[in-house]
């Protein structure tokens, strides 16, 4: 199957994405934070920073999974980006490490609809364009050996910066 084919990138605000599971660009503590961390706590409500700390927190390049209380999503996927560094401190492993635990835990629960932010290119700065390769990299590697149990992935792009960059990588992935 061509994973390809299940695979997209829109333009938007994650917390209105009515799927199976959004991903949160989340930190250590789960707590909270800016970003898109703080908009999908203010969306879901209260409950979600209850759930986050009843769990205690996610390392980096692991993943944890709470309901979507609130929010049109079901669940949230909760995933630690790496903060960049300069590129020697292990930066391309550990973000590519948030996107396949993500989907196998999304896999785990049977979710077959999952949107993904831009992890790790807000305030944790790893570049867009590297961050992108991986991220699609390892969604379509993932989708070529469980493609039959995800139905669908979305990346959502905040900017237009984000979004062309998406839209240019899935192209050349396609060629
Ligand atoms: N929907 C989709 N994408 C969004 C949204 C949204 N509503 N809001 C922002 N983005 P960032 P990081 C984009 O900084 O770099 C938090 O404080 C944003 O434009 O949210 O992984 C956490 O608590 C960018 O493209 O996440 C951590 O401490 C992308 O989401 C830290 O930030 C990621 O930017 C994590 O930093």
């Amino acid at each position: 199957m061509n994973p390809m084919r299940n695979v997209s990138v829109v333009q938007g605000d994650i917390t209105t994405f009515d799927v199976d599971a959004i991903v949160n660009a989340a930190n250590t503590s789960l707590r909270g934070g800016g970003g898109v961390d703080g908009a999908i706590h203010r969306a879901a409500g209260p409950q979600l920073l209850q759930a986050c700390e009843r769990i205690g927190g996610c390392p980096t390049g692991e993943a944890r999974i709470t309901p979507g209380f609130g929010l049109p999503a079901r669940h949230v996927v909760h995933t630690v980006g790496p903060v960049w560094g300069g590129g020697t401190r292990g930066e391309a492993d550990l973000l590519a490490s948030c996107y396949r635990t993500s989907l196998a835990l999304a896999l785990e629960h049977g979710l077959r609809t999952i949107a993904f932010p831009a992890i790790s290119t807000g305030v944790y700065r790893f570049p867009l364009e590297r961050a992108t390769r991986i991220a699609v990299r390892e969604v379509t590697a993932f989708l070529s050996t469980h493609g039959d149990a995800i139905d669908q992935v979305t990346f959502v792009a905040f900017d237009r910066e984000t979004f062309e960059t998406y839209r240019r990588v899935l192209a050349e992935e396609q060629k």
